[in-house]
């Protein structure tokens, strides 16, 4: 099954709204395999965000990240990518579609509440920044079969 890595960034923790997201996700049929509360440091930060260093937004993207706990998690689910990509919303939290997490939630795009993997390969990836393989659970829920056919 596909998975990808979620960040819920330092805003959702501040306003609380871990909870209403983590529950979103879990009420989509997406499985938490993994789940982590931390603070990344610039050196975290710089790993997860390589692919932005020489964005103008960089800077600021980096010092926000890391200004508070996050909590990281693995999801599973078919097309786990795509499905999260889609549930979140456009990374412009002001342009993002209502009923997405950052168009019920957010307005700005430096505060747009969550990230997640934008392939799977960069999930792979991703996600072996923030997990050993042994915190990544393989379990069955007495559901699956009414959510995954
Ligand atoms: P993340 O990586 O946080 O899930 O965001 P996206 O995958 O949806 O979007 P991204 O990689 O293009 O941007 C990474 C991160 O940078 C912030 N950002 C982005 C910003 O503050 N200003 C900007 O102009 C852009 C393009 C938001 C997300």
């Amino acid at each position: 099954m596909e998975q990808t890595l979620i960040l819920l960034k330092p805003d959702a923790v501040q306003r609380g709204l871990v909870g209403a997201i983590l529950g979103r996700l879990e009420q989509r049929g997406l499985k938490i395999t993994a789940l982590r509360l931390l603070q990344m440091d610039a050196a975290l930060a710089g790993r997860h965000y390589e692919a932005h260093v020489d964005k103008p937004f960089y800077k600021g993207l980096v010092s926000f990240i890391t200004a508070g706990p996050i909590v990281a998690a693995v999801l599973e689910g078919p097309n786990a990518v795509a499905v999260m990509r889609s549930t979140m919303g456009d990374t412009n939290a002001g342009k993002a579609a209502p009923g997405t997490i950052r168009g019920d939630f957010a307005v700005d795009i430096g505060r747009n509440l969550i990230h997640g993997s934008d392939a799977p390969d960069t999930a792979q990836r991703e996600i072996a920044l923030f997990f050993e393989p042994s915190q990544i659970l393989s379990y069955a829920r007495a559901n699956d079969p009414w959510i995954v056919e």
